[in-house]
């Protein structure tokens, strides 16, 4: 058994038995081909890898400009007067100053086509980022700010995180855990205690360094998250085994301040995220609480914004370094070939409890350490959403999360009945409303019906009902679905349990189409070439690897090109099966694209050598078909 288990104390928590029992609900990757759940005795394991955009601070020039950014305090600027001032550790840059620019200019575009009309100016399919940048202003969620990566989040946004918070917030109350509320400003001292997980994160923290034109004796750092501003609180209130476990939770807001393009909701140096930090007496309460929270997030995604996720474990490289052991739901954008993180639930083992000394008296009388874990996720789910649903049209919101489900549009005619259209609106609304939906009419006078159609397609309202004097006189109502334009009639009398089955259908077809757009990208490789080639097609890849981190930055380096890299995503914990044919094909294979590895290796520690020349899947089959004799014999003759 060579895959590495649990890197810390204690046994793996994700052992084949508990992953099957969690992956029970999810949807499974590997529909239609034969799917398998790891057994014990099986090493194998498919990673899933993904391109992603290299981080500025990853890239040759941007290295040097973020040399230049810091060391040096100065000001935003006059706007905030004479009260208290919010100083950055670092100077606006030109690369940022140039962006600001773009950003500017971009926003005069937005501004002249307000004027001329509705309708998105490009497409999905041909410019993404600036399809979305557009989407994301026009379906009215996001205005744009004039800090760069700070955004407006209007009530359209918020009312999408209100009932995702409404959802995830009472579960969590079911699994007794509390809100609470710490304050926003971290005090140095504590900071620094996490100084050696803090240390790659360090040029993300905002710091407050005057009050008015005064300095402050100590700057005043903003949380980016909360572990060092509540651990110092866990250490005072636990004492005793009864104390335990505590289980906190707060939603709040936290500041990283970013310096690769800022994207509004996937990348913004402000966001809102709900964080859950819990202590337990003992690592399998931590275990199973971090499983159960990873499934509330993936019902977030899967049946509130439905959207396809992997569940599975980080890498050590990925892994949150100040833990033991992360878990996430992993989303994928097929338009722009790239995995995203859509939450993480990580065990932090007893690090923490180390750091800041949150001990505990046992029920033997013993003291010992909690075992601790935290958890998130963001209103990057929001962006997620939009980049997975969106069309040409605008939004596309799944009815679960619309905080207008139903949009009553009259069509009045005419010497039509007016009066008896807008009733008949009226009463259909109230009759919604009285079964549970959100529904809204729009009767403003100044738009045309036309008009009034494209902007609620624009914010992506589920389903749109029209009422005009032929659905008057016939006592119906004409429904049209944003996901798929089909347009039915529905006579009055069955209203309520027509819509309900419509919204029903939308809200299970949006999931299936992007499950089908998603799984169309997934691709299972066993050699480099075929690695390459489902890259270079923005293919979601299931590589087998070693569980070596050496091998995982080789990919990235190998892999590092003009439009980014590949990174381990996960290692799903729902794997495929694989054919294991071939090995000598893969094996001669791999002795002609990877020798250079290989002899580096070989100068190496021998056992490491081995794995570090095998990121595809060889290496695997090596290790399930061969024995650890012939393995040893193997390092040992070379
Ligand atoms: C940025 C600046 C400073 C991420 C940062 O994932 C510190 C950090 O600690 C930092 N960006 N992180 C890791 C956050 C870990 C953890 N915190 C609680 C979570 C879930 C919620």
């Amino acid at each position: 058994m060579i895959v590495k288990e649990d890197p810390g104390n204690g046994s793996d928590p994700l052992a084949p038995s508990q992953k099957a029992a969690h992956t029970k609900h999810s949807s499974s990757l590997f529909t239609g081909r034969q799917s398998r759940k790891i057994q014990p005795e099986a090493p194998l394991r498919l990673f899933v890898y993904a391109a992603y955009i290299v981080s500025e601070s990853e890239s040759q020039d941007s290295a040097d400009w973020r040399c230049e950014a810091f060391g040096v305090v100065v000001t935003y600027g006059s706007i905030y007067g004479e009260c208290g001032v919010l100083w950055i550790g670092g100077i606006m840059a030109g690369g940022e100053a140039k962006k600001a620019s773009t950003n500017a200019n971009n926003r005069k575009k937005k501004e002249v086509k307000k004027e001329t009309g509705l309708g998105l100016s490009s497409k999905k399919d041909d410019n993404f980022g600036e399809w979305y940048s557009e989407v994301v202003v026009s379906g009215e969620l996001i205005e744009y700010y004039d800090i760069s990566g700070c955004y407006i989040l209007r009530p359209w946004t918020m009312s999408i995180w209100e009932i995702m918070q409404a959802f995830f917030d009472a579960e969590i109350k079911k699994m007794k855990i509390k809100n609470c509320y710490f304050p926003l400003f971290v005090s140095p001292g504590v900071l620094q205690k996490e100084k050696d997980h803090i240390e790659g994160f360090a040029p993300e923290v905002a710091w407050v360094t005057k009050s008015g034109q005064s300095d402050l004796d100590v700057p005043i750092a903003i949380r980016p998250t909360s572990e060092t501003v509540m651990y110092p609180y866990f250490s005072k209130w636990i004492r005793g085994h009864r104390d335990l476990p505590l289980k906190l939770n707060q939603w709040c807001n936290v500041v990283r301040w970013e310096f690769s393009n800022p994207t509004p909701f996937i990348r913004s140096r402000e966001f809102l995220w709900q964080e859950g930090h819990t202590a337990f007496a003992a690592k399998e309460e931590a275990d199973k609480e971090v499983l159960e929270i990873l499934e509330l997030y993936r019902r977030i995604y899967e049946d509130y914004l439905a959207i396809p996720v992997i569940k599975g474990k980080k890498s050590e490289h990925e892994k949150f370094a100040g833990g033991l052991y992360t878990t996430s739901v992993e989303a994928f954008i097929p338009h722009t070939g790239r995995g995203i993180q859509g939450a993480t639930s990580h065990c932090l083992g007893q690090n923490f409890a180390k750091m800041f000394e949150i001990n505990f008296e046992n029920d033997k009388g013993e003291k010992a350490m909690v075992w601790q874990n935290s958890w998130a996720y963001s209103t990057r789910t929001i962006g997620v959403m939009v980049m997975v649903h969106g069309d040409d049209k605008g939004l596309v919101l799944p009815p679960k999360i619309a905080a207008v489900q139903v949009i009553v549009i009259p069509v009045p005619y005419k010497d039509a009945d007016t009066k008896g259209i807008f009733d008949a609106c009226d009463d259909t609304v109230k009759a919604l409303n009285e079964s549970g939906f959100r529904a809204e009419a729009d009767f403003r006078d100044n738009y045309s019906p036309g008009w009034k159609y494209s902007h609620w397609e624009m914010k992506g309202v589920p389903l749109r009902i029209e009422i005009g004097p032929k659905d008057l006189a016939n006592d119906q109502v004409r429904a049209v679905r944003r996901d798929n334009s089909a347009k039915c009639d529905i006579p009055r009398a069955s209203l309520v349990e027509q819509v309900k089955d419509m919204l029903d259908d939308i809200q299970q077809s949006l999931f299936d189409v992007a499950k089908q757009n998603r799984d169309a990208c997934v691709e299972v490789a066993k050699t480099w070439d075929e690695f390459m080639e489902a890259l270079n097609n923005k293919k979601m890849i299931l590589a087998p690897w070693c569980d070596e981190e050496e091998v995982e930055k080789d990919v990235k380096a190998r892999t590092k090109g003009e439009i980014g890299a590949a990174k381990t995503l996960c290692s799903p914990f729902d794997q495929p099966a694989l054919d294991e044919g071939n090995i000598a094909v893969l094996d001669s294979h791999l002795e002609q694209k990877f020798s250079q590895s290989l002899q580096a290796s070989r100068r190496g520690s021998a056992v490491k050598g081995l794995v570090t020349w095998s990121f595809n899947s060889s290496n695997m089959y090596y290790r399930r078909v061969l024995s650890e004799d012939y393995l040893l014999d193997f390092v040992n003759a070379t």
